[in-house]
C-alpha cells in the first residue's frame, strides 16, 4: 500500500507537465499580425488575400484569390506560389495549392488550399514578377 503513494507523485507530476506543455505548444504569439494585406519583405509587392469561403473552414477544400500590385498599386504580371502551415506544429499543408488562372478583377485563383485543423496558419506568397522575387506572410488563425 506505502508503494503506490509513490508512484502517484511522478504520475501528477506527468499529467501537470503533459498540460503545461500543451498549453504553450497551442497558444500563439500574442501580438500576431492577422492582416490579410501586407507588404512583401523587401516591399517589391502589396499582396492582398481573400478566402474563398468566409471564415475559412478547416477540412474543406476551397480556393482563395490573391491580388498583387507594385508600390504605385498597378496591377503586375507576377507568377505566385502561395504555401502555408502550422510554425509550432512544424507540418506543412495536407494539399499543394495550385494557381488556376485569374478572375474578371486580375486576381489569381489558388485552389486546392485545405486546412487539416484549427489553430495558428501562416500562409506565404512567393511573387516572382518584373520587379523581382519577393515574398509575402501572413497569419491566420482558425
Ligand atoms: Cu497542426
Amino acid at each position: 500500500m506505502k508503494l503506490n503513494k509513490f508512484w502517484l507523485i511522478p504520475a501528477v507530476l506527468l499529467v501537470a507537465g503533459g498540460i503545461a506543455f500543451a498549453a504553450t505548444r497551442s497558444a500563439p504569439p500574442a501580438d500576431l499580425d492577422y492582416d490579410l494585406s501586407h507588404l512583401s519583405e523587401n516591399g517589391l509587392y502589396q499582396v492582398t488575400l481573400v478566402p474563398g469561403i468566409d471564415p475559412v473552414p478547416v477540412g474543406k477544400m476551397h480556393a482563395w484569390l490573391v491580388d498583387v500590385v507594385d508600390a504605385n498599386g498597378e496591377t503586375v504580371d507576377a507568377e505566385i506560389v502561395m504555401d502555408g502551415g502550422m510554425t509550432q506544429h512544424g507540418h506543412g499543408l495536407p494539399t499543394v495549392p495550385i494557381v488556376t488562372g485569374k478572375d474578371h478583377e486580375g486576381r489569381h485563383i489558388v485552389g486546392g488550399m485545405r486546412f487539416n485543423m484549427p489553430g495558428w496558419w501562416v500562409l506565404t506568397v512567393e511573387v516572382d514578377g518584373e520587379a523581382g522575387t519577393d515574398t509575402a506572410t501572413f497569419n491566420l488563425a482558425l
